[in-house]
């Protein structure tokens, strides 16, 4: 049972939850048991030549999480999840969601450092990873860390080869022993998710069953999913929008069937689309760009109703495209590990839908556009999103300082963006007042950026910030205050940075060398000025080496 450390809602909110149904006093681990049993020969789950019915699934998560008792781990220990997208993955989750075991949400791209966080940061008794990707051996990396992290016991490897002393997970996600444990307490914390990140390390956000359960089952309402949805995951499965919204706790919960792909590249997700009916499925914005260019050349994707679009800003003209090129309807997504989600509805006039991130998914979340000093903005003005809700938690878990900024103290969470609400009450992002780079989606913190760069000697002061992308939306630039008679290059940088043992994709992409840093009129480093700066020498539409 994790609650030490998770801020937990107040009892008056708690029981306005159940009271109107949000919240259903279940585990998400039943609520998925009980949805197989209604359809257990249907296919639930397709990766390459494996298809999975949903009583099969089942029965290889009870398995997996019987097996994962008999290794020693129990309800309230954390497993770091680094899995690509494959069956080994549902797998797992489903396994740690029936025996009260949390998953601790991690990226395929994250290395030592964030790894050795997250890890040591929840404690961790066990990690699981594939045995090679994309030319990284996860594996020995995996060993690494037991040897670093106190906590850390058990490595449980996806691969053909399985090194001395760690578990396979293939063998333990095979058909065998059923579970008989009890169910976790559906107030307990069901999944670990990552938070965007604006500090130095990235955050653990603690979502109970209760809260996930109904992330899950209102999204899939509203975005019509049910035991017809064939739902492709082609973005990392641990980050929240493919697991939830609905994505594919939402998708077994509603009887359909999940596709797992381990990326989008349109030439493959195009032929599985067409091979396997995919009805639904979500992308970033980068992704959709990609996908329209190709269904331009190659013709529309016949069997998909719904694309829904998220994690950063979708250009107006580009959500114009969707309709007439891929023949499927957009959906809007404005989401936030952290919980508030925001659709635009599937029957909303084309104008809505192209043009807002879409309204709350629930009508007990509560939204707030403020100013500088938290006065609500008039409608219509550009202000701060404040939010709280059934499925967004009061605070980070186990972080007492940074939860003093991120929430107010009758515990609204400050997301950092800035929007402007329409009269119908759709919410368009205009910006953001976090200091937070959004590569494609991909979220990077501009203090961690800081912090490494500033382990080289030769640099005196660095400052990271977004610069405009046309394929992107925005990559790294890093401005650097060399030490004097000191030279930095950005491949410096880079080595730096890699060694240090970060995800590839937090690396800066341009270095500005300058004599010194601009300052606000209270002496902090001026981002706007460096962002406008950056943004005027940018030269668009050039793509990565
Ligand atoms: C502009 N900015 C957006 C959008 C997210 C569904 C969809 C996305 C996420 C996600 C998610 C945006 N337009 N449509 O968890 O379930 C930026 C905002 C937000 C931050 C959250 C989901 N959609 N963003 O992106 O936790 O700045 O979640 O605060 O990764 O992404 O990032 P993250």
């Amino acid at each position: 049972m994790v609650r030490d450390g998770v801020v937990p809602w107040p009892e008056e909110f708690a029981r306005r939850y159940v009271a109107a149904g949000f919240w259903q006093g279940r585990a998400l681990g039943e609520l998925l048991r009980e949805a197989a049993e209604s359809r257990p020969d249907s296919v639930a789950l397709v990766d390459g030549g494996l298809r999975l019915t949903h009583a099969g699934l089942a029965d290889r998560a009870d398995a997996m999480a019987a097996r994962l008792v008999g290794l020693g781990l129990g309800p309230g220990d954390r497993i770091v999840v680094q899995l690509p997208n494959t069956w080994e993955f549902v797998v797992l989750t489903l396994a740690c969601l029936r025996a009260g075991i949390v998953p601790v949400m991690a990226l395929p791209a994250h290395r030592r450092a964030e790894l050795a966080h997250l890890a040591g940061h929840a404690e961790a008794a066990a990690i699981a990873v594939p045995d090679r990707l994309r030319d990284f051996d996860h594996q020995s990396l995996a060993a690494q860390l037991v040897a670093e992290v106190p906590a850390l016991r058990h490595v449980l490897v996806a691969g053909d080869e399985i090194a001395a002393g760690h578990h396979d997970l293939r063998a333990l996600g095979a058909p065998g022993p059923g579970w008989s444990g009890p169910h976790p307490d559906s107030r307990d914390v069901a999944v670990f998710l990552l938070s965007g990140g604006t500090t130095g390390l990235p955050k653990l956000i603690a979502r109970t069953h209760d809260d996930y359960a109904y992330n899950a089952l209102a999204s899939a309402q509203v975005c019509g999913f049910d035991a017809g949805t064939v739902y492709l995951v082609s973005l990392p499965a641990g980050h929240n929008f493919p697991l939830a919204c609905p994505g594919i706790l939402g998708t077994l919960l509603s009887g359909g069937r999940v596709v797992m792909l381990p990326s989008p590249e349109p030439v493959r997700a195009f032929a599985t689309i067409a091979a396997e009916g995919v009805t639904h499925t979500a992308v970033v914005p980068a992704v959709a760009g990609r996908w329209l260019e190709h269904a331009a050349e190659h013709g529309p994707l016949a069997s998909l109703r719904v694309l829904q679009v998220g994690g950063a800003r979708l250009a107006d003209e580009l959500a114009r495209r969707v309709r007439p090129v891929l023949g499927a309807t957009l959906q809007q997504v404005f989401g936030m590990a952290e919980g508030l989600l925001n659709y635009t509805r599937l029957d909303d006039p084309e104008e809505i839908i192209c043009t807002t991130q879409g309204r709350p998914l629930s009508p007990d979340d509560e939204v707030r556009l403020v100013d500088e000093l938290d006065e609500d903005v008039p409608d219509g003005e550009p202000g701060s999103l404040l939010t709280r809700g059934p499925y967004t938690p009061r605070g980070y878990y186990r972080a007492p300082e940074q939860n003093a900024r991120a929430f107010t103290a009758d515990g609204w969470y400050r997301s950092g963006d800035i929007c402007r609400r329409t009269p119908d009450g759709y919410l368009i992002v205009e910006g953001r007042d976090k200091d937070m780079i959004n590569r494609g989606g991909e979220k990077i913190s501009a203090e961690e950026v800081e912090n490494l760069v500033y382990q080289l000697p030769a640099v005196s002061q660095v400052a990271a910030v977004a610069m405009p992308d046309a394929v992107l939306g925005e990559r790294v630039c890093v401005f650097v205050v060399p030490r004097p008679g000191a030279a930095v290059t950005l491949d410096e940088v880079r080595d730096a940075m890699d060694a240090a043992g970060v995800a590839r994709f937090k690396l800066p992409e341009r270095l500005e060398l300058v004599d010194e840093l601009p300052t606000t009129k209270v002496g902090k480093i001026d981002k706007k000025a460096l962002r406008a700066a950056v943004a005027a020498r940018v030269e668009y539409g050039r793509r990565p080496p």
